[in-house]
Parts: C-alpha cells; structure tokens; sequence
C-alpha cells in the first residue's frame, strides 16, 4: 500500500523546495542532496509508490515525466549528456517510496553506476 511520503509534503507545498517546473501531472524540484551540479527530481502528483507499483493506466504518465525530464535538461548548460534514473526498490537505493525520476547532470558519470 502506498502512503503519503515527504514528497507529497512539497508537491502539496506544505513543506518548501525549490520547484523548477509543475503541471498538473507532475512537480519537479530541486533534490535536497544533489549529486550533481543539477539533480531535479519529478514526480507524479498521483500516488504511485515506485515502478513496480504502476500499472497500464499509468504509461502516457511515465512517458509524460521521461519528456518533463528531457525538457528540463535542454534548459541547462549540460555538456554532452546527463542521466535519467529510476531507484526502484531498497536494494536500488530508493528511500522516499513516491515514484520519482533522478534528472542529474553537469557532470562527468561513470557506467556502470555503484
Ligand atoms: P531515492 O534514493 O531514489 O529514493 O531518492 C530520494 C531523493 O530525495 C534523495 O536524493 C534525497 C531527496 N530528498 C529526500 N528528502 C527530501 C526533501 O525533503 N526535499 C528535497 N528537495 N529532496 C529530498
């Protein structure tokens, strides 16, 4: 079952962030602990504790934030790339269980990832 987790909290602006982009599908902000020059976080506004809880009804919303994603990223100075990441899971290293996207770039990575 899914609960109401500390992204909620922001996308209900009950707690602050930096948002750098919102619609009524998603709220991206900025990651509280960037592991990178830019680390943007988006999030669907539906509950949705992580991938392995989205079902069919959910593609045009999981499509929606890959291109939310790619739209951020162009508005950035990045060199030649950036990384898109999904932690799915205790073992993938996800703590906060609200599906979210890892937009992270403005540096070098390294593959594959630790
Ligand atoms: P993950 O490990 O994939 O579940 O990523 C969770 C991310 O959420 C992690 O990089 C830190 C970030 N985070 C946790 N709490 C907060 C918060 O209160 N505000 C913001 N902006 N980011 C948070």
């Amino acid at each position: 079952m899914s609960e109401e987790t500390i992204f909620h909290k922001i996308m209900n602006k009950e707690i602050p962030a930096v948002i750098v982009f919102e619609d009524d599908l998603c709220v991206a902000f900025k990651d509280v602990n960037p592991v990178a020059p830019t680390h943007v976080l988006i999030v669907p506004r539906a509950t949705i504790g992580s991938l392995n809880q989205a079902v069919p009804d959910h593609e045009k919303l999981l499509g929606h934030l890959l291109m939310v994603a790619r739209d951020i990223a162009a508005s950035q100075n990045f060199g030649d790339g950036y990384r898109v990441v999904i932690n799915t899971g205790a073992d993938a290293g996800q703590t906060v269980f609200q599906l979210h996207v890892h937009l992270i770039g403005g540096r070098k990575f390294h593959w594959p990832p630790g």
